[in-house]
């Protein structure tokens, strides 16, 4: 069976391709999307794929990850910087999480510098553009193939 990945997605990224393209690129979500969908029948994967600009919603999406999700890719914009709430939710899901920022934080303002949700995650990934999300797909794949 496929193994099932969640990529979640934080506050403003709906207006990714649309606005900073300086500092967040071209590629909007829904091309992240394709990107991920396009590559994960080969690597016996299912994505699901869900952006919210509330917090609560973002927790409630790791909650139903715990039922049925693999992994989660998780990109949790500035919610990376203040969510210990998204950290808790994170430690109660089993399986690997990889956290993804499009741009490379520690070469941005000192706030941006520290990850709650990097205390829990695997792997992160930073500053490889929307290569982030493709590169995270390939890495759980091989963890949960193996
Ligand atoms: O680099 C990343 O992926 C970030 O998680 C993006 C967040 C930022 O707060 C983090 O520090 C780093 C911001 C997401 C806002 O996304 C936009 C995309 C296009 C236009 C405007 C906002």
């Amino acid at each position: 069976m496929a193994h099932k990945i969640y990529i979640l997605n934080g506050p403003n990224l709906n207006l990714l391709g649309k606005r900073q393209p300086e500092i967040y690129g071209h590629a909007t979500l829904a091309d992240v999307q394709a990107d991920c969908k396009a590559l994960a029948g080969d690597l016996n994967c299912e994505i699901s794929m869900h952006q919210s600009n509330h917090e609560g919603e973002i927790i409630d999406m790791i909650h139903h990850a715990r039922v049925d999700g693999a992994g989660i890719i998780i990109n949790p914009a500035a919610y990376s910087h203040t969510s210990v709430a998204i950290l808790d939710a994170l430690n109660t899901f089993d399986g690997p999480v990889i956290e993804v920022h499009i741009s490379n934080i520690h070469k941005r303002e000192a706030f941006r510098h520290h990850s709650y949700v990097s205390a829990r995650a695997d792997g992160v990934i930073a500053g490889c553009g929307v290569d982030g999300y493709t590169l995270a797909l390939r890495h759980l794949a091989r963890l949960l193939n193996q």
